[in-house]
This record gives structure tokens, sequence and C-alpha cells, in this order.
């Protein structure tokens, strides 16, 4: 199980190299790495447990945040914040995105991330909507539509994979410049 000392923050290298694509079948470690990575959210997202073992909840893991320069990732949506027609559960591994919307998308609150321990104020441009190949840890392989928040973490994700940090992606001289026709949400 992961506990906050276990998750590398930022100013570690490992936070900005290129991770590694992952070959199937899954190594023991690699299917441990995945279930780790899976437990920490659910256990993150239950209000007992988190303060048991004092975690921040959360949405979205990348395992070079825990330390793996591996192309995998766990990601849970929570209810409130699904879509109806993009409820999000799954480690997601090698993933791709395969293509992204011209319609941008931001949250209103800005971004953190379980690496960065200082707020970063600002508006964190993405995409709004995004169709991502991916393979679970059977190694089948999905593609599967994404839009809004359930998007925004999975690129949030991808993003840790290929060494990109939230606050990379806020405007350094007018952090909370709005795109033209942008959507924001809570
Ligand atoms: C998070 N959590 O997990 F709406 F139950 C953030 C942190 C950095 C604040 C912990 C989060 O958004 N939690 C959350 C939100 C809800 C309901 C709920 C919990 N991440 C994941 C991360 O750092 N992954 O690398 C940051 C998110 C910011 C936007 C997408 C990912
Ligand atoms: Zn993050």
């Amino acid at each position: 199980m992961f506990l906050m000392k276990d998750i590398t923050r930022d100013g570690n290298p490992v936070l900005r190299n290129q991770s590694k694509k992952v070959e199937f079948p899954l190594s023991e470690d690699d299917k441990k790495l995945a279930k780790d990575l899976m437990d920490y959210l659910v256990i993150s997202q239950d209000e007992e447990e988190n303060k048991k073992y004092n975690l921040r909840p959360g949405v979205g893991l990348a395992a070079p945040q825990v330390g793996v320069n591996k192309m995998m990732a766990s990601v849970l949506v929570p209810p409130e914040y699904e879509d109806e027609k993009s409820p999000f559960k799954d480690v997601i591994i090698n993933p791709v995105i395969v293509s992204s919307s011209v319609q941008r998308g931001a949250l209103t609150v800005g971004e953190g991330c379980l690496s960065v321990d200082k707020d970063i104020p600002g508006y964190v441009h993405r995409a709004d909507r995004i169709t991502v190949k991916y393979q679970d840890i059977d190694g089948v392989e999905h593609k599967v539509r994404l839009k809004h928040y359930p998007a925004i973490v999975v690129q949030h994700e991808i993003d840790h994979l290929h060494g990109t940090l939230f606050y990379d992606h806020i405007k350094k001289d007018n952090p909370f410049y709005r795109e033209d026709n942008e959507l924001f949400f809570e």
C-alpha cells in the first residue's frame, strides 16, 4: 500500500523523465504496481480510511509519482464528478491520446497534484474531449472517449508519463488568462 511518504515530490527528476512502455504479459512486480496504484485511490477516497492513513483523496496516480518510470497510471473519478457517458475507473497502461477536441477546457479552481505540495494558482488549459487508447492489466486494448472532468484527469495522468506537470500549462505572465471559447467547469 502506498502512503504519502511514498509519493515522489516536485524536484525529484523521476517526475521529469519520459516513462518507458510496459511489456505484456505483466511481470509480478508490474501487476503489484498496478494494484497498488488503484488501491491508493480507492482507500484515499474513503473518508475513514484516508483519515486513518493521512492520505490526500486522489483521483489519479501515475507510476512516476511512486518512483517508477513506466507508462502506467490509475484513474478513479468519484461518482459525483463522472460524466454519465464517461464514468471512469481503470489502470491505464501504455496510454496514447489518439484524438483531442479543438474545444478547450479547464477547471475553474485550477489543478493540484499529489506530487506538488504548494498551491500553484492559474488555469490549466487542456482539450475538453479526448479519445484515449490504452491496455488494461490483462493486456486488453481499450479505446474510450472522455469529456470534461474525466478527460482532464486522464490528460493530467498521461502528462506525468511524459514528464509534464500541471503548472507547465499555466501562462506564466497571466495565470488566469482565458483562451477564446474555452469551457470552464467546477
Ligand atoms: C488529485 N485530488 O488527486 F472532486 F473525492 C487531486 C489532489 C492533488 C487535490 C489530491 C482531487 O482532485 N481530488 C478529488 C476531487 C474530487 C473528489 C474527490 C477527490 N490529483 C491527481 C494527481 O495529482 N494525479 O497525478 C490532481 C487532479 C487535478 C486535476 C486532475 C487530477
Ligand atoms: Zn499529478
